[in-house]
């Protein structure tokens, strides 16, 4: 099942009500993004904006932690109201499990993200033990970079793993998700969609018609590619 998620950084923050409400016919899940200004150099969205968005949507909202200490956070997170709870995989090396079963023990979801540098074979000791894997195709902290057309066959090492191994997380592609990618991401196997600026906030001021545009341009972009 392919599965839009929204990234609400990139979002009108002054009316998010207005936005989650047609988010919420048009997407499967929403992407928060949690930086701290050490991990990359932004500040943006916390486990307070969750907290308060929780009420205007029953979709699931993964929460992306771009941050030095993800152990300060999960149990925030959670208690926010993050359906699944994303971890960069360097951030986590000396802990991994131990935060993976920290996040399954609050009750949600756990995914980890791999920036582009990062390689496939970092996280393949824990691999068994997720939901979502993210492959980050763009560097993390901004929005509205270039792709990085590199990150292809590390989608497609996370789509054979979970075949080979019988599992069942989602793969997940974020940054520069868009109608010049839709057709690689699919072709490679993505199952979920992270949509920012250039694949949907920045389409058109009304964010209804840019996801009618959204949607036309994933399916011309990707058929018979899926
Ligand atoms: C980047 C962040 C992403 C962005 C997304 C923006 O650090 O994790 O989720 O929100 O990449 O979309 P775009 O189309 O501008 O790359
Ligand atoms: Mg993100």
């Amino acid at each position: 099942m392919t599965c839009f998620s929204a990234s609400l950084m990139c979002a009108d923050w002054l009316h998010m009500e207005r936005d989650l409400n047609i988010l919420n016919k048009s997407c499967q899940m929403l992407h928060v993004d949690i930086m701290d200004g050490h991990f990359c150099k932004s500040l943006y969205l916390s486990p307070a904006f969750i907290a308060s968005i929780r009420s205007a949507t029953d979709l699931p909202v993964e929460a992306h932690l771009m941050v030095e200490h993800p152990e300060d956070f999960i149990e925030e997170t959670a208690r926010a109201g993050a359906d699944y709870i994303s971890l960069h995989a360097e951030t986590i090396e000396r802990q991994a499990f131990r935060l993976i079963d920290a996040i399954h023990s609050m009750g949600c979801m756990a995914g980890v993200v791999l920036s582009p540098a990062t390689p496939f074979s970092a996280v393949e000791h824990y691999l068994d033990r997720l939901d979502m894997v993210t492959v980050m195709t763009v560097d993390a902290g901004f929005a509205g970079q270039a792709f990085v057309p590199e990150m292809l066959p590390k989608i497609r090492q996370a789509v054979q793993w979970k075949q080979m191994h019988g599992r069942n997380y989602f793969v997940q592609a974020d940054g520069a998700v868009n109608k010049n990618t839709y057709g690689a991401l699919a072709q490679n196997g993505v199952d979920s969609y992270v949509l920012g600026s250039s694949g949907l906030f920045g389409l058109n001021k009304d964010l209804s018609a840019a996801c009618e545009q959204m949607k036309a341009e994933f399916a011309a972009a990707t058929q018979g590619k899926r």
